[in-house]
């Protein structure tokens, strides 16, 4: 049995899956990952700018940055894999997608059941008490030359969680009470080398999931893997799909 037919059985037969998903999944649609060939890394240092230091320091720089990614990934669209996930929500008992993009793919591909444990960067939030957020996708103010102001006169941030900063408490206790309980946890386009989100997949195993990472290339997950699917998760998880 191949491991494409090994994991479309354990999916299958599982009551409950859960996906993890990373910067991967969103490479084919043209959006850089952080740290593969050509990743945002390697022309930003991003413990540079993804921080709240970055912010304090140079709030022009990092709104740079962001802004610059919007425009990177307002041209994307959902690829086969993001369908192909929101396919599973449709077709499986139980699904929950867990990502850490802030790139909103998984929402514009159909996935209802998608919980943005890194925030979002159409999002803006403001950075004194009133705590308002502001979607800005649509938003032509976004003027690159100058800093966008909250109603209340402060400082707008992009509403995603910078190195150094807590994930919403809400947000990552159903992350870590789904990953208890599933039956299968898909891992798919992630270096699992951020924490708190790169501790799941052992989680998961520790409560007697079956995890399944798919990815290019091996990552520290990998050998703790019961099954790997080596190849673009837009290949892989399509093919999965069609063993449903
Ligand atoms: C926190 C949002 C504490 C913003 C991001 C040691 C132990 C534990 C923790 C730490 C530690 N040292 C430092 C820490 C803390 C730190 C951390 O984990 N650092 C790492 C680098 C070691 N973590 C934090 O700071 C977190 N907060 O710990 O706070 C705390 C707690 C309570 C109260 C106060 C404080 C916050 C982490 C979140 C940071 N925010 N992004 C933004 O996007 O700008 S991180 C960033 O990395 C993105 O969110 C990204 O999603 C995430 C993970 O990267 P990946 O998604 O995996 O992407 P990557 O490029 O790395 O990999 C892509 C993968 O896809 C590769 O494997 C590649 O092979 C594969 N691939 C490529 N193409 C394809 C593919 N796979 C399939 N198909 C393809 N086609």
């Amino acid at each position: 049995m191949s491991d494409l037919d090994r994991a479309a059985a354990a999916l299958e037969a599982a009551d409950k899956v859960v996906a993890i998903t990373g910067a991967g999944i969103s490479a084919e649609s043209g959006v850089p990952t952080f740290r593969g060939s050509g990743g945002l890394w390697r022309r930003y240092r991003a413990e540079d700018l993804a921080t709240p230091e970055a912010f304090e320091r140079n709030p022009l720089l990092v709104w740079e940055w962001y802004w610059w990614r919007r425009t990177v990934i307002a041209d994307a669209k959902p690829n086969p894999g993001h369908l192909a996930l929101a396919s599973f929500e449709r077709r499986l008992p139980a699904f929950l997608l867990l990502t850490q993009n802030v790139d909103g793919l998984h929402a514009e591909a159909g996935s209802r059941q998608v919980i943005e444990l890194h925030g979002n960067i159409w999002r803006a939030r403001c950075t004194a008490e009133c705590d308002r957020r502001v979607d800005q996708r649509h938003d032509p103010s976004a003027d690159v030359t100058k800093l966008p102001r909250c109603s209340c006169g402060a400082l707008l941030r992009p509403d995603v969680v910078w190195f150094g900063e807590g994930l919403d408490s809400r947000a990552l206790d159903r992350a870590t009470l789904a990953v208890q309980s599933c039956a299968v946890l898909l891992v798919i386009g992630t270096s699992a080398i951020v924490y708190p989100v790169a501790a799941l997949p052992a989680m998961a195993k520790r409560h007697g999931a079956a995890v399944v990472e798919v990815n290019v290339a091996e990552t520290p997950l990998t050998s703790h893997a019961d099954i790997v699917l080596r190849g673009p998760s837009g290949v892989v998880l399509p093919e999965l799909e069609r063993r449903l």
